[in-house]
């Protein structure tokens, strides 16, 4: 995870190392999701509409049953498994620390009619001293896109709302 975040800086044109030291020894989350079969599936989500807070997500489609579906041109588009791979999804916290040069991506999970589903997020945050505001090193030449607010607001902002689309990001967006 590390090393992607590394990538990710260079791309950005930041100091690698800055971004990886906010990484580094942060904090991180794992939610395993079971999904039963549903016989009106078509009428209800297994997981509603929602980008993750992270900086980071890597998602595990366990027993390769689709469900996943990002949102891409206003359109869901479903993500088809793929055997023994992660899926790496961008969190609201890289889209605003990258001031926007990576977006988080929305995803939802439906359910399937006849099989059960099994997901495994684990979710890569920053230490928790970390402002999570666009990176100095990309303000020396842009304007910054997003407030800036401690680790703990901003975690205390997404605790206390339901999952809602890219509710973090347009709550911050400045
Ligand atoms: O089950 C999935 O594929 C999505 C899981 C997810 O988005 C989450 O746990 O936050």
């Amino acid at each position: 995870m590390i090393h992607l975040m590394k990538l990710m800086a260079n791309n950005l044109g930041t100091d690698p190392k800055m971004l990886a030291s906010f990484f580094e020894d942060g904090i991180q989350g794992i939610r395993m999701n079971y999904y039963p079969p549903c016989a009106e599936a078509s009428k209800v989500y297994g997981l509603a509409p929602h980008s993750d807070a992270t900086g980071l997500t890597l998602l595990l489609q366990v027993n390769e049953v689709e469900g996943l579906q990002i949102k891409r041109n206003e359109k869901w588009v479903p993500v088809k498994p793929i055997p023994a791979s992660f899926i790496i999804n961008i969190g609201d916290m890289m889209e605003i620390m990258s001031n926007g040069e990576y977006k988080s991506i929305e995803h939802r999970a439906v359910v399937n009619p006849e099989k059960e589903r099994l997901s495994i997020a684990a979710f890569h945050n920053p230490k928790r001293c970390t402002q999570i505001g666009p990176l100095p090193d990309l303000m020396k030449t842009n304007k910054a896109l997003y407030k800036t607010v401690s680790f703990e607001e901003f975690m205390k902002l997404k605790m206390s709302s339901k999952l809602d689309g890219k509710f973090m990001v347009k709550k911050l967006k400045l």
